[in-house]
């Protein structure tokens, strides 16, 4: 069944190295629920489970699921908020031998829809209300769009021709246990990608991969069973699932708090209460943390180390988070196609503030070049290139977006521009793709371009990126009327209307009469967005 993302050759040596070992991720908290069951391994606002329960939780959902009709190889989309049933849910498809496609709950049906196309999933996993919206609703439109329609199962009260997934876990516990066999070098679930295209692209990883990732990560960060990890962001990212995230937290024995957001109101005290030892931030909430603790008095005693990525993190913040949290700041670069770095506890603590960390396996193959692909002088910035035992070669069923996605002998291009110390220290400097990170949520600039340009009185639009004191970027509509030039409202009002997550909804709108003529052919989309961020950003 399924067959090895990786070349034979590549799967061979990265098994003799011991990078792979054949483990399976549903598996990571198998050992401590033999050894020590009644020690917490997840606390959310309503539960506290120990190692032992959440194995049982597992093996019963995935009985539950196979009995439900759900089979080895089908995905699965989970769009579940920070609480105990996502890890659950996770680990029971992969038991089953299902692949679990990650989604985000500020996910709405434009997303949904376009993920469905590709993942072609046969069941859909999502709470009844959250954040004051309604899943259920959500997942009856997605159905209705589907030739035969998907498979609802909702944590919570179910809506109509929708199942309970507690029903599922009941039922499942009062059949035999079985682990579905798979192959570790396979699929083993789909990540969704930054984005740079109008449609989304999936990120295929397989279990030797993802666990090499995390056991490397576990023994860089220092896990152990005394490590308390609190989440706040959502746990379907890459960043707090596997840099160690929760999985390396269970890996090692620790445990996961789980908190439905990162305001200093909500975790100051949880890190109390919990005794957190580590926190992974993105930036802006890093600033706000940051703020917050200089005008209250929290007990962040506990708290070792904030790990703060997914955008850059500036030079200064990183020292005055420092100093005034009382904490060990590690700086994580990395993404959900592979790659990760980190500074380590050891870096001087220029290194810490001044860069974005070193790669995490000896590896990871990282190259720097230039606009025609060549070296660059070491130490100069240009697009860095990459390859490894856990960065992936070809995104899922993308043939075409991978010719250019990667180079031919499989390096990654990542589209971020950074320069390498000599230490091999990675500092980024910009990027070279079509993207805003908006505070460390990726907005493709093609993809709300495309909604903008269904709106009848938008002639043509372009998306870019403008420099925000606390998000790092936000994003600017820039928009070419037909007629009556809209409003911001308006703008906002319809783009919301086709059902996006919220992050992607334009921060800015500016009208102008025309474009400015750029070159033609392929890359004209690109240069214009660039030409017209510089009009915007004359400084930048
Ligand atoms: C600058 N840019 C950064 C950083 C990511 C750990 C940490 C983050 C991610 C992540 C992740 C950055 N400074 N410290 O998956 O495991 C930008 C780059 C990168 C893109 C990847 C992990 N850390 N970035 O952010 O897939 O542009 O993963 O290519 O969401 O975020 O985004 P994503």
């Amino acid at each position: 069944m399924g067959c090895s993302l990786w070349p034979a050759e590549l799967v061979g040596q990265y098994r003799d190295r011991g990078y792979w070992t054949g483990e399976r991720l549903d598996a990571v908290a198998a050992r401590f629920a033999r050894t020590v069951p009644d020690r917490i391994a997840l606390v959310d606002e309503t539960e506290r489970i120990g190692y032992g329960e959440l194995e049982r939780r597992i093996s019963a959902l995935a009985s539950g699921f196979a009995a439900q009709g759900i089979r080895p190889g089908e995905r699965v989309l989970l769009q579940l908020p920070n609480r105990v049933s996502f890890i659950v849910s996770a680990m029971a498809l992969m038991r089953a031998g299902a692949v679990p496609v990650y989604l985000l709950p500020a996910h709405r049906i434009s997303e949904l829809a376009a993920i469905a196309v590709q993942a072609a999933p046969v069941a859909y996993i999502g709470p009844a209300v959250h954040a004051g919206f309604d899943y259920r609703e959500l997942a009856g439109a997605l159905s209705q769009g589907i030739p035969g329609g998907l498979q609802l199962i909702i944590d919570g009260t179910p809506g109509e021709g929708q199942v309970a997934l507690e029903a599922v876990a009941r039922n499942g516990a009062a059949l035999a246990q079985q682990t579905v066999p798979v192959d570790t070098t396979a699929l083993a679930f789909l990540q969704l990608s930054g984005g740079t295209t109008g449609t989304p692209k999936l990120i295929p990883r397989s279990h030797d991969d993802y666990l090499y990732s995390v056991r490397r990560s576990v023994e860089i960060c220092g896990f152990d069973d005394e490590t308390v990890l609190l989440l706040v962001l959502p746990a379907a990212h890459n960043f707090p699932m596997s840099s160690p995230g929760f999985l390396g937290a269970l890996l090692a024995g620790g445990k996961v708090v789980l908190a439905g957001n990162g305001s200093p109101d909500l975790a100051f005290p949880l890190i109390e209460r919990e005794q957190v030892t580590c926190v992974p931030l993105v930036p802006p909430l890093a600033l706000a943390w940051t703020r917050a603790a200089r005008t209250s008095t929290p007990d962040l005693s506990s708290l070792e180390t904030v790990q703060v990525g997914g955008a850059k993190f500036l030079p200064g913040a990183a020292v005055e988070l420092q100093e005034v949290l009382g904490v060990q700041l590690q700086q994580v670069f990395g993404m959900a196609e592979g790659l990760v770095c980190y500074t380590r506890a050891d870096d001087d603590a220029v290194t810490v503030a001044q860069t974005q960390g070193r790669p995490m396996s000896e590896a990871d193959e990282v190259l720097i070049v230039d606009d025609a692909g060549q070296p660059v002088a070491p130490g100069d910035p240009g697009h860095l290139l990459t390859r490894g035992a856990y960065t992936i070669r070809g995104y899922y069923k993308a043939d075409e977006h991978n010719k250019t996605a990667f180079t031919a002998d499989g390096h990654y291009r990542t589209g971020d521009i950074a320069r390498q110390l000599p230490g091999g220290h990675l500092v980024v400097e910009g990027r070279s793709k079509d993207q805003i990170n908006r505070g460390g949520e990726k907005i493709s600039a093609e993809e709300v371009e495309d909604h903008l340009l269904a709106h009848p009185r938008v002639h043509d639009a372009a998306l870019v990126a403008v420099p925000d004191p606390f998000l790092g970027e936000i994003s600017c509509a820039v928009i070419v009327p037909d007629g009556v030039a809209p409003s911001r409202a308006e703008i906002v009002t319809f783009v919301r209307g086709r059902g996006v997550a919220a992050h992607k909804v334009p921060d800015r709108v500016h009208i102008v009469p025309d474009f400015p003529l750029t070159g033609v052919g392929k890359n004209s989309r690109a240069e214009l967005r660039r030409a017209l961020a510089a009009q915007l950003n004359p400084t930048a």
